[in-house]
């Protein structure tokens, strides 16, 4: 059994061996670490620590928050506003950011988070995460804005999530691959439990909500139909497929055992690009599966090359299994 490795070991040793890891964007991880820590005792404590259902408030996009939203909101800002390493946060549940306040030093980093994804699942105890972003400030003027936050996700400097599912695990990478830690309870540490995380380039598996099936684009009809027609279909093999309705768990899975994950672009609101978010859902989850092998595209270019217009853009995502995202971006090329 080799020795095991804490989360606070494992990126002091990256720091010293690699540089690969700045002091501030350590510490920075650390806290996002610890404040997932906080979020999944709220999650795991359930009816009994009063932390179902709605709370009687709406988020900038609308959705009803669910008291889960706003607790794991409140946690990550209350971890990460006073250590120095942050100029300014954004969150899917706040319309503006939030510039760390006066009566604190300001770094120089900026952090972006979906504070607790997949809120639909909460009720129905099937796990749900955090998914986070970190940015260098792009300018070195006093003061921090939006605009500071609108850099392509090719510009992070670190991206993870955290599941809390039946284990707690906090996945990471800092452009240098993708890092496994599982949640200690008993010594409330995260442990370093897989290394050099690697997607399969070829998958039988895939994710998507079939429900929506009937405002499709047509590539995405096309793949799909392909996949379903099996082992006599164009494809020549039988596929399988899940939808875990939470992005980190689905992320999750394929990161484990490959697939792919789309969530298109559809006629329900053609004005809008996707239902997910750029920002806080797609480039971290794009520079994640990107470090494991994968791809992450929106059905024409790749998603950490995209310049945001602004925080709350949404976005199409396909991603995962390299071949697969190459084959369904194809599809979508040639139809224009
Ligand atoms: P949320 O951030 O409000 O939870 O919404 C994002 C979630 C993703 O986790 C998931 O992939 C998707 O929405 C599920 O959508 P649907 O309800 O259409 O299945
Ligand atoms: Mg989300």
């Amino acid at each position: 059994m080799p020795r095991p490795i804490s989360l606070t070991q494992y990126l002091i040793e990256q720091q010293r061996q690699n540089g690969s890891i700045p002091a501030e964007l350590r510490l920075l991880i650390e806290v996002v670490a610890r404040a997932c820590k906080r979020i999944s005792i709220s999650v795991n404590k359930g009816a009994l620590g009063d932390v179902m259902g709605s709370a009687d408030s709406e988020n900038v996009q609308g959705e009803i928050q669910k008291k889960l939203d706003i607790i794991a909101n409140e946690v990550l800002i209350e971890a990460n506003e006073w250590g120095g390493h942050l100029a300014a946060m954004a969150s899917e549940e706040m319309e503006g950011i939030y510039v760390v306040p006066n009566r604190f030093p300001q770094g120089e980093y900026l952090l972006l988070f979906d504070p607790l994804d997949g809120s639909s699942n909460i009720d129905v105890n099937v796990s749900i995460g955090t998914i986070f972003s970190v940015l260098k400030k792009s300018s070195s003027d006093e003061g921090v804005s939006e605009r500071d936050f609108l850099q392509a996700g090719s510009q992070q400097a670190a991206a993870g999530y955290c599941i809390y599912g039946p284990q707690t695990m906090l996945v990471l990478t800092v452009g240098e691959g993708v890092v496994m830690f599982t949640l200690d309870r008993e010594q409330g540490a995260w442990m370093l439990t897989q290394e050099g995380i690697r997607i399969p380039e070829d998958t039988k598996e895939f994710a998507i909500n079939m429900s929506n099936m009937r405002h499709w684009a047509p590539p995405v009809s096309r793949y799909v139909n392909e996949c379903l027609a099996g082992e006599t279909g164009p494809r020549a093999k039988d596929f399988n497929m899940r939808w875990v309705a939470s992005m980190v768990a689905d992320v999750h899975r394929i990161l484990t055992r490959g697939g792919v994950f789309m969530y298109p672009w559809d006629k329900r609101e053609p004005e809008k690009a996707g239902k997910l978010r750029l920002m806080y859902e797609a480039n971290p989850m794009s520079f994640i599966v990107e470090q494991a092998g994968g791809a992450a595209t929106n059905g024409k270019a790749r998603i950490l090359d995209l310049q945001p217009g602004k925080l709350h853009e949404r976005v199409a995502v396909f991603l995962g299994s390299k071949n697969e995202v190459e084959r369904v971006t194809g599809y979508h090329r040639e139809a224009v």
